[in-house]
């Protein structure tokens, strides 16, 4: 499905992109049209026709801080090159004081992110996750703390012996703000089945998300791309969380999530193209209508990439990160850190408004 990378003018689009200029939603028909096209200018300009609808000229960047807490995980996604088992030589777990050090060091900086994702470790017990949230909680006490997929919550909610509702609301006693949106991948089984068989199924995911949703806690959702899914498996992902947003409005953003294949247990596998990269945030713009941003994780797709994806119906950039461990295990070679000023020039040089967001996309206005 990544075709050749060429841009080629298809008058055939020009229903889709009437309707969506009128403001009309795509049907899954015209999803698997747009991700099948070539192109990629009128893909590119019904996208941001409907971001400069939502977000005007306005492009959002966030101080955060990653901190991936363990490798060690039981699931050993085929995709994944970051996990170990327990006893490989370069396992990891962060310590509690190791948590806290990270925390103390964002004090005064100016953070308002601490961002959390890591392995379902088969020994930890649930205790150190409200630990580690109480950890950073006191460090920081103004900070948002987005922590744990809806894979990791429904594992602590087996580890913690509580429905996923209690378990949620355990953590967010312990200083959970939302969830990342991590873990989703691609929703279809077939996918599941060859790549991640263990993981928890997307009905499952979204069952996750939808309580955490009830309950007042918001999320992220993300589509891995660029393996062996289908236009029209990517199609039903959209769809999917296009469903739950209509019900829920609980997502923050969508993003896009480029698959890097150094070090996993694929085969040779191509990377994705600039073309696929701004076709898969694009086509999201248009067909997630109900979802306020688009993030382009620079991390994965290179600043430069991130800056044209402006112009492609991304209007945030994510943010300073510091420390990335997930996509870097698995080949990227992008830095792990941007200061604000790199983030505020990326986003100006493309004819944006740079806007400093918090988590939940206020902006911040004293620093
Ligand atoms: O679920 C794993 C992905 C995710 C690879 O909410 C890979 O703002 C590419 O949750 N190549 C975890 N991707 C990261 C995550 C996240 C990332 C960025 C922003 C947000 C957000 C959340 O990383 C996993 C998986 O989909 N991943 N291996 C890989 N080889
Ligand atoms: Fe574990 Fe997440 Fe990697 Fe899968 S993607 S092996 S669940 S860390």
């Amino acid at each position: 499905m990544t075709g050749a990378p060429t841009v080629v003018p298809d008058p055939g689009l020009a229903d889709i992109e009437a309707r969506v200029l009128d403001g009309g939603r795509v049907t899954r028909d015209e999803i698997i049209r747009l991700y099948e096209s070539d192109d990629l200018f009128a893909i590119g300009r019904m996208a941001n026709h409907v971001r400069e609808r939502l977000n005007g000229n306005r492009a959002y960047y966030i101080i955060n801080r990653h901190i991936n807490p363990t490798n060690v995980c039981i699931n050993r996604c085929r995709f994944c090159a970051f996990s170990r088992s327990a006893n490989a030589p370069d396992a990891y777990t962060l310590s509690l004081d190791e948590i806290r050090q990270r925390a103390e060091a964002c004090q005064g900086t100016g953070v308002t992110e601490i961002h959390v994702v890591g392995g379902l470790h088969p020994d930890l017990p649930f205790d150190y996750y409200v630990d580690l949230l109480r950890t950073i909680r006191a460090a920081l006490p103004e900070v948002h703390i987005q922590a744990f997929t809806a894979v990791e919550v429904a594992y602590l909610s087996r580890l913690a012996g509580m429905p996923v509702r209690d378990t949620l609301r355990s953590l967010r006693e312990a200083g959970l703000d939302s969830l990342p949106g991590g873990g989703a991948e691609v929703f279809a089984e077939r996918v599941r089945a060859e790549l991640c068989p263990d993981k928890l199924p997307g009905a499952a995911w979204l069952d996750v998300m939808r309580t955490a949703h009830e309950l007042g806690i918001r999320s992220n959702a993300t589509l891995l791309y660029g393996h062996i899914e289908t236009a029209a498996e990517r199609a039903d992902h959209l769809l999917a969380l296009r469903e739950l947003q209509d019900e829920t409005g609980g997502f923050l953003s969508f993003i896009p999530l480029a698959f890097h294949a150094a070090h996993t247990d694929m085969p040779v596998w191509a990377p994705t193209s600039a073309l696929d990269d701004l076709k898969a945030l694009a086509v999201g713009r248009i067909a997630l209508d109900n979802f306020a941003h688009i993030k382009a994780f620079w991390i994965m797709l290179t600043p430069k990439l991130a800056q044209v994806a402006l112009s492609f119906g991304v209007d945030d950039i994510d943010g300073t990160v510091v420390e990335e461990k997930i996509t870097h295990a698995a080949g990227a070679d992008t830095p792990q850190a941007l200061t604000r000023a790199d983030l505020e020039g990326l986003i100006r040089e493309a004819g944006r408004e740079p806007v400093e967001r918090d988590t939940l996309y206020n902006e911040v206005r004293d620093r």
